[in-house]
């Protein structure tokens, strides 16, 4: 049995639309973030760190194994599904293993930094016009590879798409994003069609980021 610890508006919405997309059987325990975005204390009591996401599995034999990291989890999910959602004969497997670190190891770094200076008077502002240049390079990089490929690995999805999708909504939710990047815009309205992505949408409640 798997359960996802979801925290409202937060990555773990990739999960939830991993685990649709895989059409494996999962319960959801939710949390909502403090006034300060921060998560609730709950969590720590899944997991040290207190993040989201946190995935649970709940092994037959009573065994629990729990797992943190949204790629870690990815990886975890395509091994427990026999490799669906991992690399195949339609994608290059060097790609998925690029963004599928890419996402959360330097595109999120940038788009937080940005958001840490946006509750910075003043000074933030400054801070903002010297990191908006590293997300523009990111979003760029980003545009010439799907301009390639209709997905980020080749011609199926992966769970590299499922994790890049969370850094290329927050951007498009600043605004920067625009209708500059085309073959980005075009690849988050097809993401935001699948009905796998709609249902885990559904049940996993509030989250900005999808518009
Ligand atoms: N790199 C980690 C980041 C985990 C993370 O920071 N999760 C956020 C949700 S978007 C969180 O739990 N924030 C609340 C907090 O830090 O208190 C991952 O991808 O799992």
């Amino acid at each position: 049995m798997l359960i996802v610890h979801h925290l409202n508006n937060s990555r773990s919405q990739r999960i939830l639309w991993m685990l649709e997309e895989l059409g494996l059987d999962y319960e959801i325990r939710r949390y909502r973030r403090n006034s300060d975005m921060s998560a609730p204390t709950e969590l720590k009591a899944i997991h040290p760190l207190g993040k989201s996401p946190i995935l649970e599995d709940m092994c037959e034999e009573g065994r629990q194994t729990i797992v943190v990291e949204t790629g870690a989890l990815c990886e975890y999910l395509v091994g427990r599904a026999g490799g669906r959602l991992g690399p195949d004969d339609a994608t290059d497997p060097l790609l998925y293993r690029q963004f599928l670190h890419y996402a959360e190891g330097s595109v999120m770094p940038v788009l937080f930094a940005l958001l840490v200076a946006s509750k910075i008077p003043i000074l933030g502002r400054t801070a903002a016009k010297r990191i908006q240049p590293m997300l523009d390079t990111h979003l760029d990089f980003i545009e010439e590879q799907l301009a390639l490929r209709p997905w980020f690995a080749g011609d199926q999805i992966t769970a590299a798409d499922i994790m890049m999708s969370f850094p290329l909504e927050a951007a498009r939710r600043r605004g920067r994003e625009g209708n500059s990047r085309p073959a980005t815009t075009a690849w988050l309205d097809s993401i935001h069609a699948r009905l796998a992505y709609i249902i885990a949408l559904e049940k996993g409640g509030p989250y900005a980021f999808a518009a």
